[in-house]
């Protein structure tokens, strides 16, 4: 149960950096110092959250912040991948909340002194409640309100942050929340899912310009989420179908900011389904990137349906997480490799992996090996593609510790360190201590 790189590993390239992943809304908790998200009005619908909770507390790391970048240190790791929330830095008048800029300077502070690069992500889904009420990222202005933010952050802190990403995977924005609504804002329709995905591009487009402006060295870039399409069977059909939802889930994101086009199956969808797309808007969307955050959890298989073309099928395998999600980690080096053979790829980042367990914090101990044995399996993965030519830079586990897991609540549990949400006590699972072995050892 260890995850100690062999001798060969190309991961013992010092320049190979390894992190822990969060992100605000999940962790933060502190709700009366920042605007009200969609988050918190999306929790209070009734049934929209597993376990009816909030993130009114989460991780009360807003109060256990020290503490937190303290077990981060410990850890060994390289770097952390965190994100600032909009409506802490910004007032819903748009003028900057320095009470809200402080917490993040003390915060970066401390990344620095322990030698620790900080990786900003801008958005990671906590919208300010008062945009969405003048339609969210249905409204193209959002994009414009996104890029005076990112210029309020990025003239506030510029190089002292390593790396900015300006989203965090814009089709769960996207789509599970202004598509079929089952993240906030709850809405649903096809036409609302691809308008959002623009406005987002859009607003990732428009907040790279600002960040090339005010932090040039950063390493400036954008995070999606991939799941490699598998068709269920080796009819042609299924085939067809797995290729199509590659491009309205996976294309639909990269080829507009590598390629400055979307792919060509917006030409067959139906015209009242396909997003408004101004003059300039392409350009603007494909401006060059330093990197590419890569977050993989998954593989998802395809099969042929009347009605859209395609539909999800449930893994194939046993070995799944508490998500339900298959444990599939060649998916990851398939996914990898195929990008760089269609695409000219920036540098990546694995921004996130990780898995769910149901774990149990007992005589102090959570025995996971599960987790251990889904981190050896994706390292691997990673070495394999590094090998097969990508050029992966990072690896960020997802996530440092059990955080709020949006729709489902406090339920379920991707953290490397268990968190009790009754006394806020974190305690370092098998997996946290197997990392920071791999991260020691990796040192010598
Ligand atoms: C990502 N899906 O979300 C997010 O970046 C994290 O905030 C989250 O905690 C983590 O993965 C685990 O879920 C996803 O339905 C949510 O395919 C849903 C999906 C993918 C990623």
């Amino acid at each position: 149960n260890s995850l100690k790189l062999s001798n060969m590993s190309p991961l013992n390239d010092p320049s190979f950096m390894f992190g822990v992943a969060t992100s605000s809304f999940q962790i933060e908790g502190a709700r009366g110092s920042r605007q009200d998200t969609i988050w918190d009005t999306f929790c209070l619908k009734k049934g929209a959250i597993a376990d009816s909770s909030n993130g009114d507390t989460a991780c009360e790391h807003v109060k256990y912040w020290q503490q937190d970048i303290q077990m981060i240190a410990n850890l060994g790791v390289d770097a952390y991948r965190f994100s600032i929330a909009w409506g802490r830095v910004v007032n819903q008048d748009g003028s900057p909340n320095p009470e809200g800029l402080a917490f993040y300077s003390r915060l970066l502070d401390k990344l620095e002194a322990l030698d620790i690069k900080a990786f900003v992500t801008l958005y990671h889904w906590d919208l300010p409640q008062h945009l969405e009420d003048k339609g969210g990222w249905l409204n193209r202005d959002t994009a414009f309100e996104f890029a005076h933010y990112v210029d309020i952050v990025s003239k506030e802190f510029a190089h002292r942050v390593y790396s900015y990403a300006t989203l965090n995977e814009p089709w769960c924005s996207a789509y599970l929340g202004y598509e079929v609504g089952i993240h906030a804002p709850g809405l649903k329709g096809k036409q609302r899912g691809k308008q959002a995905a623009h406005n987002l591009l859009l607003a990732h487009g428009l907040a790279m310009q600002v960040l090339r402006k005010n932090s040039p060295k950063s390493k400036n870039g954008i995070v999606l989420n991939f799941s490699p399409s598998y068709a269920a069977s080796s009819n042609e059909q299924d085939i067809a179908a797995a290729k199509l939802a590659d491009e309205h889930f996976n294309q639909w994101y990269l080829r507009p900011i590598l390629q400055g086009s979307y792919p060509d199956i917006i030409h067959s969808m139906p015209k009242e389904h396909r997003p408004q797309v101004e003059a300039g808007d392409m350009s603007l969307i494909s401006q060059p990137i330093d990197f590419l955050g890569v977050n993989y959890y998954s593989r998802a298989i395809y099969q042929h349906c009347e009605q859209d073309g395609f539909k999800v099928c449930s893994p194939q395998s046993m070995n799944l997480t508490d998500m339900g999600w298959e444990v599939y980690p060649q998916g990851l080096v398939k996914l990898l490799t195929d990008l760089n053979k269609r695409y000219t790829l920036p540098d990546i980042y694995i921004t996130e992996n990780g898995a769910a367990i149901d774990d149990k914090l007992i005589d102090g101990q959570v025995v996971d090996n599960a987790r251990i044995a889904y981190y050896k399996s994706h390292l691997d993965a990673v070495e394999q593609a590094i090998v097969a030519g990508v050029n992966i830079k990072g690896y960020f586990a997802w996530s440092l510790m059990d955080n709020f897991e949006w729709a489902l609540g406090y339920k379920k549990r991707f953290g490397i360190i268990y968190v009790d949400y009754q006394t806020q006590q974190r305690t370092l699972k098998q997996s946290a201590l197997a990392y920071q072995d791999m991260l020691l050892s990796r040192k010598i």
